[in-house]
């Protein structure tokens, strides 16, 4: 008999990408100890020294072109779960991604939501469109859509400015019946949150899948910790095998 149909919301961040090759943020040797959110990730900071904190971001956008920046099995695991959940249960997957990188759709996920925005993208300051972006900014290039030059900045959420999409965040953690929390610190808001507001439904369950227990460990049902490329493949089997079992921790 087919169980009930299931939706899944799953939050990622820096950690799922970290095997991929890039850095996570508060990780020792992370981005946050190299260089100060003060400097690179805030609008004070692009509106006080906009070639350093395009500097920042164009050094990062670079690696997406180096060609060993790829997806690896914790992305595609994800992937093949969107493709065969809804043949399991009716249900849906959907990712909500605090990565500014492009990882999950090159391992073809597709209901993704990018809250903190895309380093392969541009925004402009003046008309506010958002554009692909393939190369530095800050060099004198004009937007594509209102000609303006040196307008471009990188289409990412710094501190203090709102995350993207939460309208439709919120709907899907209303509607889901499964949390899963993938390679998070859980230190940023509102993505820290989300357990919480999914949680607060005695029908949906929590699961954190991380190196370590994050900052809001406690919040989850259920808790499995390791590397993601070892954790995701072999949960997403099991659910793909079993439909959703809870098992609180
Ligand atoms: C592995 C692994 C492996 C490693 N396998 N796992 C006081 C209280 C509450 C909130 C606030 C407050 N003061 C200010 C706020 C709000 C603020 C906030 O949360 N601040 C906190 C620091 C307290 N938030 C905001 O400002 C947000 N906007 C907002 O709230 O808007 C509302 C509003 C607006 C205006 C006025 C009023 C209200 C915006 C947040 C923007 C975050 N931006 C960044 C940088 C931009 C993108 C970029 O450059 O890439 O986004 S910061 C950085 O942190 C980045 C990430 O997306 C984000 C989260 O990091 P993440 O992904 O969790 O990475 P790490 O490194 O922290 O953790 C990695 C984890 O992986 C670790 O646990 C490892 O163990 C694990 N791991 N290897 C599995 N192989």
């Amino acid at each position: 008999m087919e169980e009930s149909k299931q939706n899944i919301v799953i939050l990622t961040g820096a950690g799922i990408s970290q095997e991929s090759g890039l850095d996570t943020f508060r990780d020792k040797g992370g981005l946050w100890s190299k260089v100060r959110i003060e400097d690179v990730a805030t609008p004070e900071a692009y509106a006080r020294d906009p070639e350093r904190v395009q500097e920042f971001y164009n050094m990062r956008r670079r690696r997406h072109f180096d060609g060993d920046i790829k997806p690896n099995a914790a992305h595609a695991a994800l992937a093949l779960l969107e493709k065969e959940w809804p043949s399991v249960t009716g249900g849906s997957v959907s990712i909500v991604t605090q990565n500014i990188d492009n990882l999950h759709e090159a391992a073809g996920s597709e209901n993704l939501i990018h809250m903190h925005g895309e380093i392969l993208k541009a925004r402009c300051g003046d008309c506010g469109e958002v554009s692909i972006c393939g190369g530095d900014l800050g060099q004198g290039e004009a937007c594509p859509d209102c000609g303006e030059i040196n307008t471009l900045r990188p289409h990412v959420v710094w501190f203090g400015e709102m995350p993207l999409e939460m309208e439709r965040i919120h709907s899907l953690l209303d509607r889901c019946t499964l949390f899963i929390s993938i390679g998070t610190s859980g230190n940023v808001y509102p993505a820290a949150g989300f357990v919480q507001l999914a949680g607060g439904n005695a029908d949906t369950h929590t699961i954190e899948l991380n190196l370590e227990p994050s900052e809001g460990a406690t919040f989850f049902a259920e808790a499995r910790y390791g590397r993601a490329s070892d954790l995701i493949p072999s949960y997403v089997e099991e659910l793909l095998t079993n439909g959703l079992v809870r098992q609180n921790t």
